[in-house]
């Protein structure tokens, strides 16, 4: 899954995609081939900047920068179009528009969500968060964050099969970097094949995040060595869907342990 950011402010690749204050289509377009062409299998298009400290965006702005992107893939490319939004209404107006998977950050949890993501039809991600992005940071606190974020997952799950969302359409994320510590990432990485046996496909996101920083001692247009590393980790742990900037780089490392793995079974 290739990460394209529509947000001015994104703290992994800055505004890249802008002319000004507006978001350059143009641009974000060849952002969105050139992923595609280096082997992206899914576009994950966000225009909320859910990075620590980032102020709220009006769900109209929001809705501003990402849906015209959507169409554009949607008539132009063939790749999977993941919205990464926690806004109903954007929910609603990218599956008409060609949208093919919701990534929601807070779980469907925004009033109105769960109903909005049941009437698409489309697979959704639930992915666990600690805590709002301005905040969340701060002092992240859990007692078994394994079991936690497991059973959070799960009363999300249970509360999309009552609005008639069904199993079959759900991916878990344990959020890597939203409201934990370097600790907490950690354990999580390292239980991973326990949220994997949960039953439902499991999409992570390591690209760039600053437990890279904190662990290394990297800015941010360092961390693709360590992001690549932990890449092949979650896919070993059973991790089936990788959130990358650097897609042809993570698809290279990935293909190498898919290569060993099959190689066991010849
Ligand atoms: C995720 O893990 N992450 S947006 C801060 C960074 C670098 C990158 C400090 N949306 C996820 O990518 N959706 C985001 O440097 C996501 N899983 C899912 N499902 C945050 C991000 C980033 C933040």
């Amino acid at each position: 899954m290739g990460v394209l950011n529509t947000t001015p402010d994104s703290f992994s690749d800055g505004g890249t995609l802008y002319q000004g204050s507006l978001l350059d289509l143009d641009k974000a377009m060849a952002r969105a081939r050139e992923m595609t062409s280096a082997g992206a299998n899914i576009l994950d298009i966000g225009g909320e900047s859910t990075r620590p400290g980032a102020r709220p965006v009006p769900p109209a702005e929001e809705m501003d920068r990402v849906l015209p992107l959507v169409e554009r893939i949607a008539a132009e490319l063939e790749v999977v179009i993941s919205v990464d939004t926690s806004t109903p209404q954007l929910m609603r107006e990218a599956a008409r528009l060609g949208a093919g998977l919701l990534n929601d950050v807070r779980a469907l949890s925004r009033e109105g969500a769960l109903e909005a993501a049941a009437a698409t039809h489309l697979p959704i991600c639930l992915m666990h968060m600690q805590g709002e992005p301005n905040t969340m940071q701060v002092a992240p606190h859990y007692d078994d964050v394994l079991s936690q974020v497991s059973e959070f997952l799960m009363e999300r799950v249970a509360a999309c099969e009552q609005h008639g969302i069904g199993r079959e359409r759900l991916l878990l994320d344990p959020g890597f970097g939203f409201g934990k510590s370097v600790a907490h990432n950690m354990r999580l990485l390292n239980g991973l094949p326990h949220l994997a046996a949960l039953g439902f496909p499991v999409l992570v996101g390591f690209s760039r995040k600053s437990m890279i920083g904190k662990l290394l001692g990297r800015d941010v247009e360092q961390r693709l060595p360590a992001s690549l590393a932990l890449a092949v980790l979650a896919a070993e742990r059973g991790a089936r869907i990788i959130r990358t900037h650097d897609v042809a780089a993570t698809n290279d490392a990935v293909a190498m342990w898919v290569a060993l793995e099959e190689s066991m079974h010849e």
